[in-house]
């Protein structure tokens, strides 16, 4: 496929080939350059295979955790190692991904992961962001948009850092999921049983029982963060009464209510659609790290058996790229075009 034609439309231009142009001579043609060069590798990188046409995509905020989620759920846990940072503080590497010149990898491509024990195929998806640079909003949006094509049914499994979602923080984080999530999913009440939200990074507290310390159970940590969306769900019908909303605006509070909504329904008296990720508690490789081996059970048990496969059409979800990125693109088409006419 000639990527300049599926960059066409993408953005929804029509105009003469953009890479004729000869010579990279502004920051025009290097951003331009970029998107194709990234464009070219995707398609040689992503992975999709006839096999998995029901698929598991992990979505979220840069940075969020997804990539370090996917891989402790579905991949070699003996290569992710915790590591104490402060005194009691751990974090985890990936040994898969050190040696990447970035200290923080980013995952550019959607990575195509899959558990042989439940046969379930992930993919763990480049994250959403409202700072990189347009080319790689572009470039992100085209990639799910080209996983989700590929695939028959799907499950969304949502990634979020715990920190953001702790009553009483700063809400912009959760904004910035639910912004996204209203870009891409055009229908919420269809993939209503498709959808969980995954906590991550989530710190270990301890209460005092007597004389000794239990630490504060998987259940009361969820009712923590069903807390939080009940919060923000009465900030969003309040902000959304506002007179001075937009059409547009009324449009993604509605969407957005309807996601927290999905993400507030229980079972029984279990919220079904919430799941976290705690860090670990210990050093060491996380296939030694029990805290973290027993922490799975939950969250496997709502990826394969609360959420089901929602079987999607062509148009279900939407590709939307930031009012900047468009921007850009548009100004440097048009330059493009004004130099080879
Ligand atoms: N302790 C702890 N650290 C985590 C966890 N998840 C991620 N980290 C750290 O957070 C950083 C970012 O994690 P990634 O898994 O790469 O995040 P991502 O969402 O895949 O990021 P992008 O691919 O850039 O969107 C890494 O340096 C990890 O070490 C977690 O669950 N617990
Ligand atoms: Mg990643």
């Amino acid at each position: 496929m000639n990527p300049s034609h599926s960059l066409h439309t993408l953005v929804g231009l029509n105009s003469p080939t953009v890479n004729d142009r000869q010579g990279a001579t502004n920051d025009g043609d290097t951003e331009i350059k970029a998107i194709f060069d990234l464009l070219e590798n995707g398609e040689k990188e992503i992975k999709l295979s006839d096999k998995y046409k029901d698929v598991v995509l992990v979505l979220g905020n840069t940075g969020s955790g997804k990539s370090t989620f996917t891989q402790w759920l579905a991949g070699d846990n003996t290569k992710l190692i915790s590591k104490e940072i402060n005194e009691g503080e751990f974090i985890i590497e990936d040994n898969n991904r050190i040696g990447d010149s970035t200290l923080k990898s980013k995952t550019i491509f959607p990575e195509l992961v899959v558990d042989e024990k439940t046969s379930t195929a992930y993919y763990d998806c480049p994250g959403f962001s409202d700072t990189r640079s347009s080319s790689n909003d572009i470039v992100t949006t085209y990639f799910i948009k080209k996983v989700l094509d590929h695939a028959e049914s799907v499950k969304l499994v949502f990634v979020i850092s715990y920190p953001s979602v702790r009553k009483g923080v700063d809400r912009q984080d959760f904004t910035n999921l639910l912004r996204h999530v209203s870009d891409l999913v055009k229908d919420i009440d269809k993939f209503k049983t498709s959808i969980a939200l995954v906590a991550t990074k989530v710190d270990n507290r301890y209460v005092k029982r007597g004389k000794s310390l239990v630490l504060v159970d998987d259940g009361k940590v969820i009712e923590g963060i069903a807390g939080f969306l009940q919060e923000a769900r009465e900030y969003l019908v309040e902000t959304s009464k506002n007179p001075q909303v937009s059409s547009k605006e009324t449009k993604f509070y509605e969407k957005a209510m309807k996601f927290v909504d999905v993400l507030l329904i229980k079972k029984d008296i279990r919220y079904s659609k919430i799941g976290i990720f705690r860090r670990p508690d210990e050093p060491g490789p996380l296939s030694n790290i029990t805290l973290l081996q027993e922490g799975k059970e939950l969250v496997g048990n709502i990826i394969h058996e609360d959420l089901k496969f929602t079987e999607k059409d062509s148009n279900d979800f939407g590709y939307t790229i930031s009012e900047k990125s468009k921007n850009d693109v548009h100004n440097l088409v048009e330059e493009i075009n004004q130099n080879v006419g």
